[in-house]
């Protein structure tokens, strides 16, 4: 399976979720690392603008957001499941409240003083100037929770969280590891990161036997690509993954339209549609270096928009 091309870098908790899922099914992956901040020229060459982190690639396919980014790993490696069927409608909804109420509490509370100190150890002072500013602008009506809130916050997230193993079972909704799982464990294995602040995890024994289970999937067979290869052969692949555009939907196949996500890092994606369904948003677009590129984004926690601005593709 390794057609799979993950964009991502070491200290990305959402790229954790993935190589973890890659850990996981036992999967053989391409890594190109990427900029932790802006500018990304290589990025927005095959998404077209959309700047988060990771973004998966397979051939001229790119897939944003780690939610769409699973379902499409699920459905190239089914084994073991990441949705099984024993885990329900609930896994879905608690992996979404762990990628963001829960995600939103981790990063700020590790950002305090002691867990920067810890993560950017020896950092220029430069760098971190430049990291702050990139942050504060791809998030700016994101009231973020200041340290004594987010503190507050995480000892009720892992208090809930702890009780689900009170019957023994070994992962949040079952015998078996499910989308949620993954979702949760992206933001332990951050705090994790900085020893000095992980304190806040010492009162749920059961919490943190389980996050050990979970990082011992590993994260597969990952082999270094660069990102000039990745554009390369993205450029030579000239099949796309079959999409549709869904009757009824209030777009038609052809209509040029921006995609952007509602939360943070707003920035819109011009293309052409191509498909359209309740689960996802494909567009058509052209790079100068990575050639015809599909663009796939979820429906969940996007907007999709006619486009007042004409792609140049046809219609
Ligand atoms: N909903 C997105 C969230 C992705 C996200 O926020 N990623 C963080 C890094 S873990 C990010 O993009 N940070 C800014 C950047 O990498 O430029 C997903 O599931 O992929």
């Amino acid at each position: 399976m390794s057609d799979l091309i993950l964009h991502h870098y070491d200290g990305s908790p959402f790229s954790e979720k993935v190589r973890l899922i890659f850990g996981y099914k036992s999967l053989a992956w391409k890594s190109v690392k990427v900029p932790v901040m802006l500018p990304k020229p290589d990025v927005v060459a095959l998404t077209g603008g959309y700047r988060r982190t990771p973004f998966l690639q397979v051939g001229a396919d790119i897939y944003c957001d780690t939610a769409l980014m699973c379902r499409v790993i699920d459905a190239m490696a089914p084994q073991p499941p990441l949705y099984p069927v024993a885990a329900s409608g609930m896994q879905h909804v608690l992996a979404q409240w762990a990628d963001s109420t829960l995600f939103w509490a981790a990063i700020p509370y590790t950002m305090q003083p002691a867990g920067v100190a810890h993560i950017f150890a020896g950092a220029p002072p430069e760098f971190l100037k430049a990291f702050g500013a990139d942050r504060a602008a791809m998030t700016p009506n994101l009231r973020r929770a200041t340290v004594p809130d987010a503190t507050a916050q995480l000892a009720s997230y892992f208090a809930w969280l702890e009780a689900e193993f009170s019957d023994r079972r070994p992962f949040l909704l079952g015998a078996h590891p499910c989308i949620a799982d993954f979702s949760v464990a992206q933001s332990l294995w951050y705090i994790r990161r900085a020893p000095p602040v992980a304190t806040v995890l010492a009162p749920f024994p059961k919490l943190i036997a389980w996050y050990e289970r979970m990082a011992a999937f590993g994260h597969g067979s990952p082999e270094k690509m660069t990102s000039g290869e990745a554009l390369d052969l993205a450029a030579q692949t000239h099949k796309h993954a079959e999409t549709h555009v869904e009757p009824g939907a209030g777009f038609e196949a052809g209509d040029a339209v921006t995609v952007s996500p509602t939360d943070y890092a707003t920035d819109l994606v011009s293309g052409t549609l191509v498909g359209l369904t309740q689960h996802e948003v494909v567009i058509a677009r052209s790079d100068e270096r990575a050639g015809q590129l599909h663009v796939h984004f979820p429906r969940i926690g996007y907007q999709v928009k006619k486009s007042k601005i004409e792609t140049g593709e046809t219609k």
